[in-house]
């Protein structure tokens, strides 16, 4: 059995990184860290960016060219809710509506992400994830998305990557609003985040109008195995869920406590008294049950077993496939990462992000030639069709991105797009691992 039918092929974005400021949109944490001196690359900051806010209907027909059967985006909290808590942006509810229409019409199923890292200001000021009453601002501001969305919407993921927005932004400070915490508040913003993904969750299921479908997208770490020895597998298990060593990229410091009900057996010893008890009470609000899992896979190191079973990690090749952020190209990542969470979850899966960063220029002839993109997408999904394969419930696969957009610390200057953004003139330019993904979708990865 390969991809199974109506296989869901997609692409991603997020608000902050494709919209552009536009009607009455509240400040964000990254409106203001872009904007400090030394955060972001040539201080770019998402005040534009490739105005999809104004351009969302060419979009969605570029979308439709590519054959897409669904499009995960998200929603910006202080376009909705400027300040993050009352007053509500009627333009900005409007515009996600609009959008989903548009989505609705060509057929393209909606995925919409409630949290792609766009806290409000507002919020940060009185304190943001620090703030235990963020728990209730969250499931207010999900109430009014849901409300407004739910006739057309089915599939809702509360938040990405809770890694990055508590692990970059508060703990190692790359990430807005760039703080560097002790473990004791990098852990309670967590606590609170699962907290809020819980109250969101029950907050979906309640005033839903569609049955929904929620899930959740987090990111970490991904360990392969050296060798497909029992050894190697447990270790690699062992490293990606429990590792001895203090971080916050791991999957399992989220996803444990959000369905398995605790934290990782290994997180007391490795941080003590820094990490917050959960009473149960607080359990049962963050383990709400999920319909899926979704996952932000895009590389991996290679770990072994030693003599009595330790982590021992593998060096690296000299010359090895990178990308251009660095990222080794680790195709079977992506397949140890989905076993390992489907071993460890149980639950329906989806890719919720996947893709690379190329140095895409576009040339004499008008094209975009991403060979890199096009090797990088045929290796990783190889992969992914063997899990389908063995059994894992995979549902879909989204790839990142479906245009050149807002890179975070990076600005405009790293492009993950199927499709090229000229930022001069905004015109978009299908790049060839477009066709190429147009293609695997017409044959449903039949062509793999
Ligand atoms: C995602 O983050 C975000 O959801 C998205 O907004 C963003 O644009 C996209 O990916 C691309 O960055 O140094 O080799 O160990 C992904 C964040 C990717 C961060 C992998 C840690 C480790 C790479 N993570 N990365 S490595």
């Amino acid at each position: 059995m390969s991809f199974e039918e109506g296989f869901v092929w997609g692409a991603a974005t997020a608000a902050y990184q494709i919209e552009g400021g536009g009607d009455c949109r509240g400040k964000c944490i990254w409106d203001i860290y872009a904007k400090t001196p030394g955060n972001v690359v040539e201080q770019h900051d998402g005040m534009v960016a490739c105005d999809h806010y104004h351009r969302m209907k060419e979009d969605v027909a570029m979308m439709k060219r590519m054959g897409l059967k669904a499009y995960r985006f998200s929603i910006s909290w202080p376009r909705i809710m400027p300040s993050g808590t009352g007053e509500v942006n009627e333009k900005g509810l409007q515009f996600y509506s609009d959008l989903i229409d548009e989505l609705v019409k060509n057929e393209i199923e909606p995925y919409i992400t409630i949290y792609h890292w766009e806290l409000p200001y507002e919020i940060y000021k009185k304190g943001g994830w620090l703030n235990p009453e963020i728990v209730d601002w969250f499931a207010e501001y999900t109430r009014c998305v849901v409300e407004h969305f739910s006739n057309r919407v089915t599939y809702w993921i509360t938040q990405n990557e809770p890694q990055c927005y508590i692990g970059l932004g508060m703990r190692s400070g790359q990430h807005a609003p760039g703080l560097k915490l002790p473990w004791n508040e990098v852990w309670l913003a967590a606590k609170h985040s699962m907290l809020a993904h819980g109250k969101s969750v029950m907050m979906i299921r309640k005033y839903a109008k569609k049955p929904p479908k929620v899930g959740y997208a987090p990111c970490g770490n991904v360990s392969i195995p050296l060798t497909n020895s029992e050894a190697d597998i447990q270790a690699a298990y062992k490293d990606m869920f429990e590792p001895d060593i203090q971080k916050t990229h791991i999957v399992s410091m989220f996803t444990d406590p959000v369905i398995l009900g605790k934290y990782p057996d290994n997180a007391k010893k490795l941080y003590g008294e820094d990490l917050p008890e959960l009473t149960a009470e607080e359990i049962e609000i963050m383990k709400q049950p999920l319909d899926f899992l979704g996952m932000n896979n895009y590389t991996g190191h290679v770990v072994r077993a030693g003599e009595n079973g330790e982590i021992i990690n593998v060096s690296k090749k000299i010359g090895r496939p990178q990308t251009a952020m660095g990222w080794e190209v680790q195709p079977e990542s992506i397949y140890w990462c989905f076993k390992f969470l489907y071993k460890r979850y149980g639950l329906p899966m989806y890719v919720t992000e996947n893709g690379m960063a190329n140095i895409d220029v576009k040339s004499e002839d008008g094209r975009v030639y991403d060979p890199q993109r096009i090797d990088f997408m045929s290796r990783y999904l190889k992969q992914l069709k063997k899990a389908v394969e063995e059994g894992c419930p995979i549902k879909g696969y989204f790839h990142w991105s479906l245009m050149d957009n807002y890179e975070w610390k990076f600005g405009y200057s790293r492009r993950f797009g199927l499709v090229y953004v000229d930022y001069e003139t905004m015109e978009r330019t299908l790049k060839e691992s477009a066709y190429w993904y147009r293609d695997v979708i017409k044959q449903n990865g039949e062509n793999l």
